[in-house]
């Protein structure tokens, strides 16, 4: 896979050069660029924004220097993800979804946000994803991008050492949250690991933790039970 990232603030990409991208990277899975919007400037300011039409508070990034940056970067058909919180919600199936793809390349914007003509211009060739990580504002697009990658690069062949852990994580196969998990000491401070996680019986194990997930999912997050995910959730939600 190879993605490409387009920023004022190439730095704060910089994450990507550790830990999981970065050894993604060196084992040859991917291929990471960031480029600085301000490269598609022309003027002696490198301005890349302006006040909005219709007025309003704040400033809105122009279209010329991303239609350039996005002509030069993104090849037709490479998929662009635009993080913003106006977008669809970022979860699991469209991680795995983005992991099928070939290239993408991540808009990440600052201020207002990007004039709207950017995408319109860009899903004439591209196919383009605005998407949110949650019901709260960032200031911009490059922390949004940072966690769409991980999540991405985590699930394409090769990157994670143990292919099982995906399987059992939150959000996986089930939809529902991870139960609990334990490791020695077996008491620590007053606090004591399950009896049942030290008993080997693991027809009892495997219950004990799906009934964590549902007790979990129902205290924490509801709305996961009840999801309509797309058919990511593979059976049906008992009653709790
Ligand atoms: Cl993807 N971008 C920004 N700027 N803010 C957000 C977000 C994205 N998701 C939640 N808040």
């Amino acid at each position: 896979m190879r993605i490409d990232v387009v920023t004022v603030f190439p730095d704060y990409l910089r994450p990507l050069e550790l830990s999981l991208p970065g050894r993604a990277r060196e084992k040859g899975l991917i291929e990471v660029e960031v480029h600085d919007l301000r490269t598609w400037t022309h003027d002696v300011h490198r301005t890349v924004d302006d006040a909005p039409y219709g007025g309003g508070a704040g400033m809105v990034m122009k279209p010329e220097p991303w239609g350039e940056a996005l002509d030069a970067v993104a090849p037709d058909g490479a998929t662009l993800v635009v993080p913003t919180p106006a977008g669809e919600p970022f979860h699991q199936r469209l991680a795995a979804e983005l992991a099928t793809r070939e290239q993408l390349v991540f808009a990440c914007g600052r201020y207002e946000g990007i004039d709207a003509r950017v995408a319109a211009d860009a899903a004439r060739r591209l196919e383009v994803r605005e998407v949110s990580l949650g019901d709260y504002v960032l200031n911009g697009g490059e922390v949004a991008a940072l966690a769409v990658i991980e999540a991405v690069v985590r699930l394409l062949p090769g990157v994670l050492g143990n292919a099982a852990s995906l399987a059992e994580e939150s959000h996986g196969e089930d939809g529902l949250l991870e139960y609990p998990v334990f490791t020695r000491p077996v008491a620590w401070r007053d606090l004591a690991v399950p009896d049942v996680l030290l008993s080997g019986d693991h027809a009892r194990i495997a219950s004990w933790r799906a009934e964590e997930s549902r007790r979990r999912t129902v205290a924490r997050r509801p709305d996961l039970l009840t999801a309509d995910v797309g058919g990511w959730r593979i059976e049906p939600a008992a009653p709790a």
